[in-house]
């Protein structure tokens, strides 16, 4: 987040290139569209943009593709059954949406994993 207007980054700010696609909405099974995304975590708010190659969407003009409350949901390693790719995780959200996200490196989607729990869990009671 070196574009960020308030560095340091605290620990509920992180972003970053990942893959992502939904795989439910409202309860109902979706197709997969993988698209790369620039991925911003501020706070409880998780924001998906299309690539931006690493630019960042501070100062771009590139909106928010998909916009998640944190708050309430839950993180996990995806099943097999979910994807054949390696370092999966399964994301479920409100409103019955469920995201699977994705990087070839396994360091960050391991920092992922824990900056998603760590929002999830100290905001559990929200
Ligand atoms: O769960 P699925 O249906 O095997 O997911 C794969 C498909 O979405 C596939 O696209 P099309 O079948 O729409 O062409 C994607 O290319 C694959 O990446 C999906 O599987 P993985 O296992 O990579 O998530």
């Amino acid at each position: 987040c070196s574009s960020s207007p308030k560095p340091p980054a605290s620990p509920s700010e992180k972003c970053g290139v990942l893959n992502v696609t939904k795989i439910t909405e409202n309860g109902k099974k979706v197709r997969k569209n993988w698209t790369s995304s620039w991925t911003l975590l501020e706070g409880t708010t998780l924001l998906f943009t299309k690539g931006q190659g690493g630019s960042g969407w501070f100062g771009g003009q590139s909106k928010p593709e998909i916009t998640v409350d944190l708050r309430g949901g839950s993180v996990d390693w995806a099943s097999k059954d979910k994807s054949s790719k390696k370092h999966v995780l399964e994301l479920k959200i409100r409103q019955g949406t469920e995201l699977l996200i994705h990087s070839e490196n396994d360091n960050v989607i391991n920092d992922w994993y824990r900056a998603l729990q760590e929002t999830i869990s100290t905001h559990a009671w929200e």
